[in-house]
């Protein structure tokens, strides 16, 4: 997806070399406080409010071209609304729906050497029941490990949540911050795999009543998603995007 909007961004701005940026945000977890991080002020994307009303995308209702959210998700994240307003944020809440700091380095540096004991090499990446209880990588990075109930989430998911406001439920691509949060979570993953090898699970040994969709050749399941040639990406697809994009520094 975030390929998808790259491309699409080079069509209309004709720059077949613009590249989304990463936001490397524990770089801004280790400031302590980072809701002074140059990223919130207003020549990047601004700072939080409800709406918005610093940078380029704050909310001023006068001007017709003003950036509006359309769309929000509902209480249970289950079903899509429709809205004209302004952009939400809300840094730094208070748990247990917030979350006061953003991960730090030595959170990333943790999350890459995380190893499991035993089993195959591909269990360094996830492990059966592949869901949010999965002692892997994928779960560290994600953030839904490990289970502490005083810290809810890490590492991505923190990130949502300290941002809060749109960042929080599952219509979260609503904030551009989004695309940089998740182009960093890549670069991340491609640290992982500069460690351990291009390793991946769920394989096709694992049924497809549960895991279509997400095993190593399953077409990925968009009806945007499609790779080089115009056929559907799969997870072995996007595992070697070097041809693609290149990062300056990896984890
Ligand atoms: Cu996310």
């Amino acid at each position: 997806m975030l390929g998808l909007l790259e491309a699409n961004i080079q069509r209309v701005l004709q720059k077949p070399g613009f590249a989304l940026p990463y936001w490397d945000w524990s770089a801004d977890g280790d400031l302590g406080s980072p809701t002074n991080a140059q990223i919130f002020t207003p020549s990047y994307l601004g700072g939080d409010g409800d709406p918005v009303t610093t940078g380029p995308f704050a909310f001023s209702p006068a001007d017709p071209a003003t950036f509006t959210v359309r769309i929000q998700s509902d209480q249970s994240g289950m079903k899509l609304l429709q809205t004209h307003r302004g952009l939400r944020r809300s840094f730094a809440q208070p748990p247990p729906f917030g979350w006061r700091t953003l991960p730090t380095g030595a959170e990333v540096k943790d999350t890459l050497a995380f190893t499991p004991a035993g089993g195959n090499p591909v269990d360094r990446y996830d492990v059966p029941a592949f869901n949010s209880s999965s002692e892997g990588f994928r779960d560290r990075l994600e953030g839904w490990l490990p289970k502490d109930p005083s810290r809810p989430v890490h590492m991505h998911n923190q990130v949502h949540v300290w941002i809060g406001g749109d960042m929080a439920p599952a219509t979260s691509p609503n904030d551009p911050v989004f695309f940089l949060h998740h182009c960093n979570v890549d670069r991340i993953w491609q640290g992982w795999m500069n460690r351990y090898g291009r390793l991946y699970a769920p394989d096709m040994s694992a049924p497809a009543t549960t895991y279509l969709g997400e095993r190593i050749d399953d077409p990925i399941v968009s009806p945007l998603s499609t790779g080089t040639a115009g056929t559907p990406a799969t997870p072995r697809s996007v595992l070697d995007m070097s041809a693609a994009y290149t990062y300056d520094a990896v984890p």
